[in-house]
């Protein structure tokens, strides 16, 4: 308040002290230190206008980046201090009794650095270990009051900052980005009342329907207890025994072994809020709603080779595409839509929207569009953004509530829990990842690393002393949606959870021929890991379930004949609505930026023709591409008319397999050489045999050739061929191929092939 204003000591690095912006100007003969945010102000800045809301999100603003300044550290042109702010003379000797003498205990500084080292770790995620995280806005595109008071959707143009962190679910904080699975799609919205988290999937659905379950699953999934293998992957017997015998995890089965397994980039996947939950408006109406994002650069998946080789190549591939996009000021965005239906349409469906293996087909529910994310401003601190961000499924606000799914019911309780461990104690709310931007007044007090100086002597309810405050805000606040209950207390499940495979079958038979045949591949591979040959024959039976082609086929894969189908929990279910939902192909998507941000390689070696190369570099960078100049090492080349071209990768530092295209450059002094460099000749098989677009300029076709793609050379789909002079006819020709993102059709990753 004004009062305050000259009161409080300026400090710069604390700018925005909370609920005093006007600590933010400094006091009368102080000069403020320049504004560290400006340093990085490329990143925050929000696109300005959408069509959908013809507003402007405010240039340049994110409360959430703002709120985060006052524990924002920059120590440019500052003195190294200790910890209590004392500066450090010496950071590189140990204080002893003389110089070969022993050292000495009253060293404070070396036991406080060495202390706190000691303690830098906290214990990782229990699911969801791996992770990376982003700030940015959620903007509405219009007014939902219709349907629900939640704060986000209040108005047309409303921004509400977030911060979203993408993860793998069963690998350890250091493994491989790549490894198939699902992927954790978690979303905190600091809104005007309160933060709310929507903590979801890539896949729509879960392999359990009761929360009951889900140590055991994780238990299975993770590494076997006694030798600790095998990291980040479900190849293993003891997954593969428990989801045989939970028919019920079929369907979820059916997406993670679909390419959805293993994702291009985290900005190129969907999410889902899985679990039906509810939506009330201001007169206590409520109904039913299920939470969609989409990807404005399209769906987009590896293959299981490609991820593979990129685990190695680099096991941080989806943290770097996500912090290089951002940085670049190529912002991932996502339309969130919702699928809204009344508790009587429910009933009808022939499935349970309260188990959480089914989806609701968008034939039969539309989404309905209502705002974006747009993710534009990278953390400043792994460790105090992506790795403190406690996201919890009870974290929800007026407007947004819960429905009976017996597995969002655990995970009400998990979330909270897990971070008290994980966080060390019960304050993790006050971390400043996870402080809502909305005010916090209650009468919880005290707790280990307890940071709020709650004043005043009263700290319960009902009070007099401080006038009943912080007092009840009664229907303007959280108000649970009064369901009527009136069941006999049971343990146990409604019919409808008992049909285990329609949906699974309704995925399968959506597919498009080469995503059928990755599905078969992908269970082909995870079954050929499995050594008990009971536990592969009882997966297959469960398969004849879902259909009689995919489990021929990988029964055929795995040298077995295909066993009798699985009895069935149920036998009269209910005739599903549809057998084909075309939204579950991947292929539903496929984005609407081109080329943008696409990664492509460039040979070059002494004696490339530089000239086309130029004008390539120029149409593919115009397209939003990233172009790398790839050679045999890093460093300076010579081109054939004596420029010098930088080579920023080498095959060595950078294979092939990173890279979404690849152009073969003309030259044949440079062909010559490339032609005898074995990196090349991975790069380009690896390129040949994922699908990818590869150009070959003039002399760089017969690269093909010495790679053993001789057949390639005519009509294949997904590999030009061009003079290698002029490149205005050929680069759209090139960009509309890479927007393909590959060609399957050339895929060769079957046995045999
Ligand atoms: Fe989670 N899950 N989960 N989960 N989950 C966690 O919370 C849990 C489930 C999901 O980026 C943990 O903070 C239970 C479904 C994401 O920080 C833990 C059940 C979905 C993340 C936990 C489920 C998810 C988690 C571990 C079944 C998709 C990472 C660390 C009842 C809708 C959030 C933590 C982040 C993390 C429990 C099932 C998504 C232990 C008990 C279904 C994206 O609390």
């Amino acid at each position: 308040s004004d009062e305050l204003v000259g009161k409080i000591p300026y400090n710069s690095l604390k700018k925005r002290e909370h609920g005093h912006a006007n600590a933010v100007v400094p006091p009368p003969g102080v000069t403020a230190q320049p504004d560290s945010s400006a340093l990085t102000a490329s990143t925050l800045t929000e696109s300005a206008m959408t069509a959908k809301t013809g507003g402007a999100a405010r240039l340049g603003s994110n409360a959430t980046v703002e709120s985060l300044d006052r524990v924002r550290v920059d120590a440019s042109e500052q003195p190294l201090t200790t910890n209590q702010g004392v500066p450090v003379s010496d950071n590189q000797n140990s204080l002893k009794a003389g110089l070969r003498g022993p050292s000495l205990l009253e060293d404070f500084i070396l036991r406080e650095k060495v202390t706190h080292f000691d303690h830098e770790r906290i214990p990782e995620r229990v699911v969801h270990a791996r992770g990376s995280a982003a700030h940015g806005y959620f903007e509405a595109y219009g007014a939902l009051r219709k349907y629900t008071r939640a704060a986000p959707f209040a108005e047309k143009g409303k921004i509400t900052p977030v911060f979203a962190r993408f993860s793998t679910v069963a690998g350890e904080r250091g493994s491989k980005d790549t490894a198939r699975d699902a992927r954790g799609f978690a979303v905190k919205l600091y809104t005007d009342e309160g933060n709310w988290d929507l903590v979801g999937n890539n896949i729509p659905v879960f392999f359990i329907q009761d929360a009951m379950k889900f140590p055991d699953l994780v238990h299975a999934i993770k590494p076997e207890p006694h030798h600790g293998m095998p990291q980040a992957g479900s190849a293993h017997d003891t997954f593969w025994d428990f989801v045989s015998l939970m028919p019920e995890s079929t369907h979820m089965l059916m997406w993670v072994m679909s390419d959805r397994g293993i994702p291009r980039s985290y900005r190129m996947m969907q999410g889902f809020g899985v679990h039906t939950f509810r939506l009330v408006n201001e007169q206590g109406e409520s109904v039913f709603c299920k939470f969609h994002w989409k990807p404005l650069l399209g769906t987009h998946s590896l293959v299981w080779d490609e991820a593979v080789k990129i685990a190695g190549a680099d096991p941080d591939f989806h943290r770097r595409d996500l912090w290089e996009a951002i940085e670049s000021g190529e912002f991932p965005e996502w339309e969130l839509g919702l699928q809204i239906f009344t508790e009587e349409e429910a009933e009808s469906f022939s499935f349970d929207v309260l188990d959480s293996t089914k989806l609701i087909p968008e034939e039969m529910v539309p989404l309905t569009p209502v705002g974006r994310m747009v993710l534009n401003r990278n953390p400043d601190n792994f460790f105090a953004e992506t790795e403190q961000v406690a996201f919890c499924t009870a974290h929800i606000i007026p407007g947004i509530d819960f429905s009976n799914d017996p597995l969002l019911a655990g995970r009400i309780h998990s979330y909270v829990d897990t971070q008290i461990t994980r966080l060390g104690g019960a304050n993790f709310h006050e971390l400043p990842i996870n402080t809502p931007l909305a005010p916090v007044q209650n009468n919880q007090r005290d707790g280990i690393h307890r940071q709020s100086l709650n004043r005043g002597r009263v700290a319960y309810e009902p009070n007099s002393l401080a006038g009943g405050c912080p007092f009840q805000a009664g229907t303007a606040g959280f108000v649970s949606f009064p369901e009527n209950n009136t069941e006999d207390k049971v343990r146990g499940k409604p019919a409808k959870f008992a049909e285990h495979y329609a949906q699974a079958t309704l995925f399968f038979n959506s597919q498009t021929a080469v995503e059928k045949a990755h599905i078969a591949a992908a269970f082909r591979f995870e079954l050929s890991k499995v050594e008990v040959p009971a536990i592969r024959e009882r997966m297959l039976s469960s398969l004849v379930n879902v259909s009689t082609e995919l489990a021929a086929e990988v029964a055929a894969g795995l040298g077995m004949q295909v066993p009798a189908a699985m009895p069935k929990a149920i036998a009269d279910a209910e005739p599903a609505e549809i057998s084909v939902s075309p939204a579950l192909s991947l292929t539903a998507l496929p984005g609407e930026r081109g080329i943008r941000t696409r990664q492509i390689a460039v040979l070059v070696e002494d004696g490339v023709h530089h000239a086309a190369l130029a004008d390539l570099h120029l149409a593919l960078t115009n397209a939003g591409a990233v172009v790398h100049f790839v050679g045999p090492r890093v460093g300076l080349f010579t081109g054939s008319g004596e420029e010098i071209i930088e080579a920023n990768k080498s095959l060595e530092n950078a294979p092939g397999v990173l890279f979404d295209a690849l152009v073969l450059p003309d030259g044949a002094e440079a062909v010559k050489a490339l032609g005898s460099n074995i990196d090349t000749l991975d790069c380009i098989k690896d390129q040949f045999r994922h699908g990818k677009t590869i150009l070959a300029l003039g002399a760089g076709q017969a690269l093909l050739e010495m790679a053993g793609i001789a057949a390639a050379r005519d009509k294949v789909p997904g590999i030009l061929l061009a003079t290698g002079t002029d490149m205005i006819e050929i680069a759209p020709v090139f960009i509309e191929a890479i927007a393909a993102h590959r060609h399957p059709s050339r895929e060769c990753d079957q046995p045999g092939k």
